[in-house]
């Protein structure tokens, strides 16, 4: 049954070596007695990178070369993590670095540790792209991601008496060995300024927009490489600087520090990533950033068409544009805005060619997240892109609006890219779905919510417009990567092919109910308990059992993602436990990980309390360590890759209709835990493809919140009729979690009660306590724990990204793969 490996190493364990301390002494000036593990880590991917460049730049003459139709992947997020580990095993070559690094005394795996994460976006989003690209690599798809070089990525979490507190977060500030500059690709990007109309008696109106500063863009190249190497992409980051001609300027006229000033407000929109994933109204930084990198990114792409084409109608048979949400969105009057005004074609041309060159993902539902930004603002900054989009708005309602719907104000006021109030706002979300070819949610409950509640009006109108792509995972990163126990018996079970066609997990599936399979798989389980009890012990100085249920929610903090349901269970043990110490339950170790927008209350507030419930369960003996809670700082990439293998149970219990797919919930399921979830998201599929059976499926479905909601939901009526419900709640007014100061966690109370309960948390409480039940009684059964856990992993196939890049690719971009030999 066992497959031949794939694998050829490309490098023997002496060459390795001698490429790693080769690279110590010419690339670091240092040698393997006086380098320290930074600088083994810094060497050893310097000695990875020679074999990465060689295929990068095969890779890019074979597609320039072609003049292939490609993919541009346009996110202002990448979500990274570490690229070390994640090379080595798409090169295949992990094993033998390992060998190498073990002969010069040195452990392959903490070297890992010393790399700083690329956390260069918030949370799903960004993940999802980081994905993404790893997989349009490993398939031999030509795509580009393009990004923002951020100096700060997502902040450093640190807690001070339970609070959490922001710190700037630098990941290059020593430098970064996987990056390349590319100088000769730098772009010049205008800002504010004014639209001077020219008449011309044969050609019309001529605009030209004279801007009042001009930006540097200069992009830096990581290579992502796709697993067995054969294509090795990039994705193009790009900085922005002071253009050198206004630095001059200012500098001959003797104002060098004024130069200076002119030079940081420059370098000030790359600078940090935005770490709110809802909302950051009408900041002009983010407006300047978003377009900075659109501009700067369309520039590169059509600098590359230009140099292969001369005829405009091939542009959108070579070019397909991703946006990844409306982010990039300011992509769209950009392209009209260089057809138009600087390639001379006339409007309807243009239009035709944004038309077919766009799709746009949608990743959510939360109306404050929709982008929105003030008609005032954008005219300041981007005066010609504001005139473009009413020109797109005023034939768009006349054109399709008024033909569908005459004269139905109505209809055009919903659809109307321009919401009309006394601060007229421009909705990016529309301006998307009126141009984008293909516009797609992110599983299906989500796309068809996106159809019936989002964009019902955009539905009708354009009826094949609105389609599903799954989100998924890739398991290079995802299962092989983080959790190599699991791997390999997964290899030795139904061969190692799995890493390139999840479906093979199927294979376990039989497997599932072999005890000697089962001790395999549960004694792996068990030893990445023991990694994290580790990790635990270092981090937080809280001790817990590798027998209790690891139970775990690791995602941002949000309202609708219920980290406060979550509490208020714990709460509900905790009191059970005080008033009957003989309570029987199996041990729980609750796990958490997130951060909270630095301007988001509530969620800071649910962190805070997380914290100060924690302090006092981890110190009661009274119930003699039956409970843990941690919260563990900083979650972050390289900290959920250790966190997903050593899980027992996944939280993935948002109001069901908000949570638009999840792939936290993907992971766990991969790496063999089993869920307590809503359907929500991919959830629901999820349960189609394990069985619902083997899920801890509790709540409210979509269509009974939507009731509920019609009906009027009133959260004191749970709360009046639940007695322990109603004393868990009660029990925040109290100072026992915060000695001395009464009232601290007195807004988690009120969220859940005066303030109306948004999320529903009080409507799924009762049925959430009995899906934990349903838990506990299982895992007194290990042997049937461990056949669900095995039924859950042997499922996994459809989440692969692979799968999501394959759909993209047919429904969307009609992208073909180019196989590098
Ligand atoms: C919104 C904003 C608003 C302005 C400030 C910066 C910012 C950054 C991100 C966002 C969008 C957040 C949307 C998001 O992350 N959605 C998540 O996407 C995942 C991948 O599709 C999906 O699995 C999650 O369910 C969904 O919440």
């Amino acid at each position: 049954k066992k497959t031949e490996s794939v694998a050829v190493p490309s490098v023997t364990c002496a060459e390795m070596q001698q490429g790693i301390i080769d690279r110590l002494h010419k690339g670091l000036a240092t040698d393997k007695n006086k380098a320290n593990n930074k600088a083994w880590w810094n060497a050893t991917c310097l000695a990875v990178n020679e074999l990465v460049f060689e295929k990068l730049t095969k890779t890019h003459h074979n597609h320039a070369g072609k003049d292939t139709r490609a993919v541009n992947y346009l996110s202002l997020e990448f979500l990274m993590g570490r690229l070390l580990s994640n090379n080595l095993q798409n090169l295949q070559v992990f094993k033998v670095t390992e060998e190498a690094l073990k002969g010069l005394g040195k452990d392959l795996y903490e070297l890992c540790d010393e790399e700083p994460d690329m956390a260069l976006g918030n949370g799903g989003l960004g993940r999802l792209a980081a994905c993404f690209i790893d997989s349009l690599a490993t398939l031999g798809y030509p795509a580009i991601g393009y990004g923002i070089h951020y100096e700060h990525g997502l902040f450093k979490q640190e807690f001070q008496d339970g609070r959490q507190i922001e710190r700037p977060d630098t990941w290059r500030e020593y430098g970064n060995p996987w990056e390349i500059c590319r100088p000769e690709s730098i772009q010049l990007i205008p800002l504010y300024g004014y639209v001077e109309t020219l008449y011309d008696p044969t050609e019309g109106a001529k605009k030209i927009w004279h801007a009042g500063q001009k930006l540097k863009g200069v992009p830096w190249d990581i290579p992502i490489v796709g697993y067995g190497a054969k294509t090795v992409n990039i994705l193009r980051l790009w900085e922005s600087r002071a253009s050198e001609a206004f630095d001059w300027d200012v500098f001959n006229a003797g104002g060098y520090v004024d130069s200076q000033a002119e030079k940081s407000r420059a370098e000030t929109v790359s600078k940090v990533l935005y770490p709110n994933d809802s909302t950051d109204a009408g900041k002009e930084l983010r407006l300047i950033q978003q377009y900075f990198f659109c501009a700067c990114s369309v520039k590169d792409i059509l600098r590359r068409f230009k140099r292969a084409n001369s005829d405009w109608n091939e542009l959108p048979k070579k070019v397909a544009i991703q946006l990844n949400d409306t982010h990039p969105t300011m992509a769209i009057p950009e392209l009209m805005r260089i057809l138009i005004d600087l390639e001379g074609l006339d409007w309807d041309f243009a239009w035709d060619i944004c038309q077919k060159t766009f799709a746009y993902t949608n990743h959510t539902l939360l109306p404050e997240a929709l982008e929105k930004w003030s008609v005032g603002l954008f005219e300041k900054v981007l005066p010609r892109h504001l005139e473009i989009i009413y020109e797109i708005n005023a034939q768009f309602l006349k054109n399709v609006v008024e033909k569908k719907w005459p004269g139905d104000d109505q209809k055009k006021a919903k659809l109307s890219i321009i919401e009309e109030s006394d601060n007229r706002m421009v909705r990016m979300a529309n301006l998307c779905v009126i141009t984008a070819y293909k516009v797609n949610g992110v599983a299906a409950v989500h796309s068809e919510l996106v159809k019936t509640d989002l964009f019902p009006e955009f539905h009708e109108l354009f009826p094949t417009k609105l389609v599903n792509v799954t989100n998924g995972v890739t398991p290079r990163r995802w299962l092989k990567t983080c959790n190599p126990g699991l791997a390999t018996l997964l290899d030795e079970t139904i061969g190692d092919d799995w890493v390139l066609n999840l479906d093979k997990l199927k294979g376990i599936l039989p497997k599932a109910t072999d005890s000697k399979f089962q001790q395999r798989f549960m004694d792996i389980k068990k030893q990445n308990k023991v990694e994290m009890a580790k990790i635990i012990k270092e981090t937080t100085g809280v001790e817990v059992s590798v027998d209790a249920i690891f139970d775990v929610q690791i995602k941002r903090l949000h309202e609708y993602k219920r980290q406060q349901l979550n509490l208020i269970h714990i709460l509900t043990l905790y009191k059970r436990l005080l008033e009957n110490p003989d309570y029987d339950m199996v041990p729980r170790v609750f796990l958490f990980g997130a951060k909270a927008a630095p301007g988001y209350h509530m969620a800071k507030e649910i962190i805070f309390a997380l914290n100060k419930i924690a302090d006092k369960v981890n110190n009661d003996t009274r119930i003699k360590d039956k409970l843990k809670v941690v919260f563990l700082p900083n979650y972050r990439v390289s900290l959920a890759e250790k966190m997903f293998p050593a899980a027992d149970i996944s939280e993935q219990i948002s109001t069901a209709g908000l949570e638009a797919s999840g792939t936290g919930n993907m992971k766990f399921s991969l790496n063999g835990a089993l869920t307590v979830g809503t359907m929500d998201g991919a959830n629901i599929e999820m349960a189609e493809e394990i069985g619902e059976q083997h899920m801890f499926i509790f709540g409210l479905s979509v269509d009974e919140v939507k009731d509920l909601k019609t009906k009027g939901y009133k959260p004191y009526d749970y709360y009046y009729n639940n007695p322990e419900l109603k004393s868990v709640l009660d029990w925040l007014d109290s100072d026992f979690f915060t000695p001395g100061h009464p009232g601290l966690l007195s807004d988690i109370k009120r969220s859940l009660l005066e303030w109306g309960d948004e999320y529903l948390c009080l409507a799924d409480y009762a049925s959430y306590l009995e899906a934990h039940q349903k838990i506990d009684a299982l895992y007194r059964d290990q042997a049937a724990w461990a056949e669900k856990a095995i039924l859950n992993a042997g499922a996994m196939g459809k989440f692969n990204s692979d799968r999501s890049i394959e759909d993209y690719a047919s429904k969307i971009w009609k992208l073909k793969k180019f196989p590098i030999a």
